[in-house]
């Protein structure tokens, strides 16, 4: 099989509370290769295309806000099955009930917001990461 892409985002959360590097360490301990890295700060119009398919839900706006709230560092990673692999070290998206050992269940937890405020981002088919590397290295 050949080797995928996935894009990675260290949310705002993440950057602003100083977790970025371990995140990233994790990520290559697994044995995935950083091919780039970023720091960003989001706009609307990124964020309407990479979160096309939540766009009108309940949480779309506080979610937004929140990604517009600070720096985000976005990556892409490269390996066999990055995709599954990544989602596999990200654990659940509630970091609350995330499996302890993946990063939303050792870093993370319910700070009281409607939005989960969990650390990461990690596309999640060969189609999105696609669509969200062009998104973000542009
Ligand atoms: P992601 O896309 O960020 O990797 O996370 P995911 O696949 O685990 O979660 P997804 O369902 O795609 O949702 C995207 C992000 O929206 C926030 N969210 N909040 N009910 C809620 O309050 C709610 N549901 C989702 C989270 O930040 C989630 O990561
Ligand atoms: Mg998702």
């Amino acid at each position: 099989m050949s080797a995928e892409r996935t894009l990675v985002l260290v949310k705002p959360d993440g950057v602003s509370r100083g977790l970025s590097g371990k995140i990233l360490a994790r990520v290559e301990a697994k044995g995935y290769r950083l091919i780039d890295l970023s720091l960003v700060s989001a706009t609307r119009e990124k964020l309407e295309a990479h979160y096309a398919e939540h766009v009108g839900k309940p949480f779309y706006e506080p979610l937004v806000e929140f990604m517009l709230s600070g720096p985000i560092v976005a990556a892409v990673f490269e390996g066999e099955r990055v995709i599954e692999g990544f989602r596999s070290l990200a654990g659940a998206t509630e970091p609350t009930t995330a499996a302890p050992g993946t990063i939303r269940g050792d870093f993370g937890r319910d700070w009281g917001l409607k939005v989960q405020q969990n650390l990461v981002h990690g596309s999640d088919s060969v189609e999105s990461a696609e669509k969200e590397i062009g998104i973000w290295f542009s």
